[in-house]
């Protein structure tokens, strides 16, 4: 990362004692699956406690539970995998996802990351593979971002 990037990031990040919801897509759960193992390891790097984790059907249906979620959490990371493949579906599921999470942390005030992978092959999906770990890591930092305020 670079000096530029990294700018205000807390020297360290510290998990203790946060409280974290996953919510994970089913769809393309081949990808999700990692997403999600990346993510549970970043929290545990960090010194989190284990998160609740809780499966919905795809994309679509992430930001309805983590707006449920948000209340009993520090943060909620939303983790899925919208590949286009040859469908138009893929504007509505993803555009859904990412408008309704931006509502679900504005109205609670609780950050919800966006590990939502949004690709055009499934190649690109695997490349991005790394993304479960950094919504763990931008969880984290948003937590600690808002106490500082
Ligand atoms: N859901 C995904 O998470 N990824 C996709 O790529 C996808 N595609 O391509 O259709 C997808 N569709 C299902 C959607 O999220 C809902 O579960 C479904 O429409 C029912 O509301």
């Amino acid at each position: 990362m670079s000096s530029s990037q990294n700018r205000g990031k807390a020297a360290a990040l510290d998990g203790t004692g946060l409280r974290v919801g996953i919510v994970c897509g089913r769809f393309n759960d081949f990808i999700t699956e990692r997403l999600l193992a990346g993510a549970v390891a970043g929290l545990e790097k960090y010194g989190a406690p284990e998160p609740t984790v809780v499966w919905v059907p795809g994309a679509f249906e992430i930001p309805m539970v983590a707006k449920a979620l948000a209340p009993r959490c520090d943060a909620v990371i939303a983790l899925g995998a919208v590949i286009r493949g040859d469908t138009p579906h893929f504007d509505f599921v993803a555009g859904e996802c990412a408008s309704g999470l931006m509502r679900a942390q504005l109205d609670t005030g609780v950050p919800c990351v966006f590990g939502v992978l949004t690709t055009d092959t499934v190649a690109q999906a695997e490349e991005r593979i790394d993304k479960g770990l950094e919504a763990a890591e931008t969880a984290i930092e948003m937590v600690m971002l808002l106490k500082e305020l």
